[in-house]
């Protein structure tokens, strides 16, 4: 069914999604993007069935305290679902490092986490350090494109950052444009089958968001190359979160069926 990605892809991580995927008929990462401990386990409890991982913003959560997040944790655990923080790394290596850890210490429960390219190519090893540190191995997503308007991500810069990333073990893909099917389509070509391509910037209703957000269509993301679409509002924002959630997994699934 992934044809190419299957064989192509070293990173283990990458293989245990394309399994999730398979089995839940669903290439939708949650971007659970809510306030609140409570209303976070209500939406995986909801959804979980429908989705393929699972994406934080921590440093948002109005009660979070260890003790609570391990409620989240153990609600994607019980949901066989691959936990993202979205932390959007950007500082040395040895800070990101650092920064793994921490009041929120991510490197204990988080298995994928996002990271800029900006400060140099060594971040990769730093947020790599964090995980070694509690003995654990995770998958970095180095931002290539972003979704929304006016980001300073050019051409340029997307290829520095496969570059980068490029055979890294610790890189298992890139964050590409969901909004945008050609940008998908150019950022496939040059990184080729070895790696995963994940989109935020994905709604059914495409156009522009709020606050410079900007969308493309589920169907179209994958078509041009997406293995992952992550979804937020198109979700957690619909009034029927259940059908929501099954409605992108259908579409991006079938979507994976054609391409
Ligand atoms: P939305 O509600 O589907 O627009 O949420 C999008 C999510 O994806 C949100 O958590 C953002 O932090 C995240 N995101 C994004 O929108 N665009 C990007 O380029 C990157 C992340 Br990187």
């Amino acid at each position: 069914m992934w044809s190419g990605r299957w064989s192509n892809c070293a990173n283990p991580l990458a293989h245990r999604l394309m399994e999730v995927s398979v089995r839940k008929q669903s290439l939708v990462c949650l971007a659970a993007d809510l306030n609140s401990v409570d209303e976070l386990v209500g939406l995986i409890d909801e959804v979980g069935p429908h989705i393929a991982a699972l994406k934080t913003h921590v440093d948002m959560v109005d009660d979070f305290s260890p003790d609570s997040w391990s409620r989240v944790v153990n609600a994607a655990k019980e949901n066989d679902l691959l936990l993202f923080e979205d932390r959007k790394f950007a500082d040395i290596g040895k800070i990101s490092q650092g920064q793994m850890a921490g009041i929120y210490d991510i490197r204990n429960w988080a298995d994928i986490v996002t990271a800029h390219r900006i400060s140099g190519p060594d971040i990769v090893d730093g947020i790599a350090a964090g995980w070694a540190d509690v003995e654990r191995i995770g998958g970095v997503l180095l931002l290539a494109q972003m979704s929304s308007r006016g980001n300073l991500l050019d051409l340029q810069y997307t290829v520095e950052t496969i570059e980068t990333g490029r055979g890294s073990p610790h890189v298992i893909g890139y964050i590409g444009n969901g909004s945008n099917a050609n940008e998908i389509v150019e950022l496939r070509r040059m990184v080729g089958e070895g790696q995963m391509i994940w989109t935020p910037g994905v709604n059914i209703t495409t156009g522009d968001g709020d606050m410079g957000q900007r969308y493309g269509h589920p169907r179209d993301a994958v078509l041009a190359g997406s293995d992952i679409i992550i979804v937020g509002s198109g979700i957690h924002g619909s009034t029927d979160r259940i059908a929501a959630a099954k409605e992108y997994a259908a579409v991006s699934f079938q979507a994976l069926l054609e391409r």
